[in-house]
């Protein structure tokens, strides 16, 4: 089955399955100029008004969020950045709007090449103009302007305070001096060793700092001339050890996860009074023969899966794409350059320059969630990712195997990095203004049962028509997230390719041939992959290969 789920929806199937390898296009996307704007007013007709006024094509209305349109442009001709300013600065002017939210992120040139010490939070810890994920001006031969555009967010007054942050991995050096004023000792476990204290296992080669160093990212003092500053410098961090041990057991994993809240999707739908535990996980770092759709955390609906880029925009090496990421934030450089990765805190009071992996571009999302849920505390897990959605930006970000596309309600997207780069300054904005989704619905969009045969040229394509559930109490007026359920009998498993065409036209990678996967025997047993890229669109209509 293929479910979909929003404003109602879970629809099904649709796969084509092929056993030849895909070739890798290079292609360059195009660059135009879509706005988001949110406007005083509701009405669609003064939407369209205002488009026609300002020389846009049309306007369109996003279903799940008040008062918001997008904004095509007349002409696709590739264009950078000058037109875009203008056309951005008119509409602010606009009587008629409230705010401009540019897609792919260009707006923030306005912000200029902003000298470090020209931001009002003059921070005096040593690290900090080190941390170019936080504010890049070219620091380790990286790409000025690609970073999470936290300046913004601060100097709007959100820090994450009243906010926590769990880190669920080896412990964190709790006592260390850039930490201690925002641990949360109340908050945190020891689930390796089942006592409240989740200090990190000695070991020689400090294995064990892998919890410290995301910590600091998230949470790292501001202002105390010690190692650098977190994203969310005023939030507390709590940690849960549950990392440490030769192998994982079920009843850690899941007590770990529930820890203050219950179970995963219990802790989505119960957690912080019943607004959602919101869960932050790392796409996973097997490298482009990987799919992170096969990780079962990362592919699922309750976890917002994050990749990560490095600090010239391109993708990691140990970077996996999938269609069920949502956004990205950023890892370390790829050059030999000692001060390309991430500054932040290490075991028994150090500093580090070099943090690194796509569990370290997780723990900068949560900080930046933090932000929004300073900004919006009722926030639910659904308008956390939807704000994700719609602020994250394409900014400079770089995949040369995977283009660029919008999806049915334009909306660009990426099959490695998601929706884009986070952008903190634009989520808060947003997050403050932001009224809570409609309740969600869950359809299913219909089902293919009698098996099938692979066809000889190695292909089998399904198709399935949905009504989206219209006329039941769980109509899927527009969509979230899309399952698709699939059962194969496979010889090896690693050979599959699944792909995903919504009746908008966007096409998802459910499951790429994986070099990994070679290895692996044995077909698939209904394994429910996941994409992000149709969100938004209605589903009704055909789905096919
Ligand atoms: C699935 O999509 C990818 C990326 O567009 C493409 O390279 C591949 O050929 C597609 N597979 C099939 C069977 O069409
Ligand atoms: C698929 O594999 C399962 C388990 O090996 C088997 O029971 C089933 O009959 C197979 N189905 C087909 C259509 O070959
Ligand atoms: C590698 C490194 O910087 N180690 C230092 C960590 O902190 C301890 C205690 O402050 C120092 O003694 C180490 O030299
Ligand atoms: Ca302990
Ligand atoms: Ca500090």
């Amino acid at each position: 089955m293929l479910e979909f789920s929003r404003d109602g929806a879970t629809v099904t199937l649709i796969l084509l399955l092929v056993t030849v390898p895909a070739a890798a296009s290079a292609e360059e996307g195009i660059f135009t100029n879509h706005f988001l704007v949110e406007l005083h007013e509701q009405a669609e007709d003064e939407a369209h008004q205002l488009a026609t006024d300002h020389g846009f094509d049309s306007a369109r209305k996003l279903p799940f969020a008040q008062g918001l349109f997008h904004l095509y442009p007349k002409d696709v001709t590739p264009t950078r950045g000058r037109r875009s300013l203008q056309h951005r600065q008119r509409l602010e002017d606009d009587h008629r709007v409230k705010n401009v939210f540019e897609q792919e992120g260009f707006g923030r040139t306005k912000r200029g090449y902003r000298d470090i010490n020209d931001i009002d939070t003059n921070m005096n810890d040593p690290l900090f103009s080190k941390q170019w994920y936080l504010i890049n001006t070219g620091q380790a031969d990286g790409t000025p302007g690609l970073d999470l555009n936290v300046a913004e967010a601060w100097e709007l007054g959100y820090t994450g305070r009243g906010v926590t942050i769990a880190i669920m991995d080896d412990g964190i050096d709790y006592l260390h001096p850039d930490l201690a004023s925002n641990y949360n000792a109340e908050a945190s476990y020891d689930f390796s060793s089942n006592d409240p204290y989740p200090y990190p296992r000695y070991t020689d080669d400090w294995f064990n700092s892998h919890g410290t160093r995301c910590a600091g990212e998230v949470s790292a003092a501001a202002n105390n001339n010690i190692c650098g500053v977190g994203v969310a410098f005023n939030s507390k961090v709590a940690g849960i050890r549950m990392l440490d041990q030769p192998f994982m057991t079920d009843v850690i994993e899941a007590s770990s996860i529930s820890h203050m809240p219950q179970a995963m999707a219990d802790g989505v739908n119960k957690g912080r009074g019943g607004k959602g535990s919101i869960y932050v996980w790392a796409s996973g770092d097997g490298g482009s023969f990987d799919d992170c759709n096969c990780d079962g955390y990362a592919s699922s609906m309750w976890t917002i899966s994050i990749n990560s880029a490095i600090n010239d925009g391109r993708t990691a090496l140990y970077d996996e794409s999938c269609s069920s990421t949502l956004a990205s934030t950023f890892s370390n450089g790829r050059k030999r350059n000692p001060e390309a990765g991430v500054a932040t805190t290490d075991l028994y009071g150090n500093c580090t320059l070099r943090h690194s992996g796509t569990s370290a571009a997780a723990p900068e999302a949560a900080g930046v969630f933090a932000l929004a849920l300073e900004a919006n505390p009722d926030l639910t897990w659904r308008d956390m990712q939807h704000l994700t959605v719609l602020t994250s930006k394409r900014n400079q970000l770089h995949d040369e195997v995977h283009q660029w596309r919008r999806n049915g309600v334009g909306l660009e997207f990426n099959h490695l990095f998601g929706y884009g780069v986070l952008d903190a300054g634009g989520m808060v904005k947003m997050a403050k203004e932001w009224k809570a989704v409609p309740e969600r619905f869950h359809c299913v969009a219909g089902s293919v049962q009698e098996p099938r045969k692979i066809a000889s040229d190695g292909k089998l394509v399904l198709t399935i028509d949905s009504d989206a559930c219209q006329g039941k109490d769980n109509f899927v007026r527009y969509l979230e997230h899309v399952q698709a359920v699939v059962t194969v009998n496979a010889s090896r498993r690693g050979d599959l390719n699944v792909n995903m065409t919504s009746p908008a036209g966007t096409k998802s990678i459910l499951l790429s041939r994986r070099a990994a996967g070679q290895r692996l025997q044995g077909g698939l047993r209904q394994v429910a992959f996941m994409t992000t890229h149709t969100w938004g669109e209605d589903p009704r209509g055909t789905w096919g290969p």
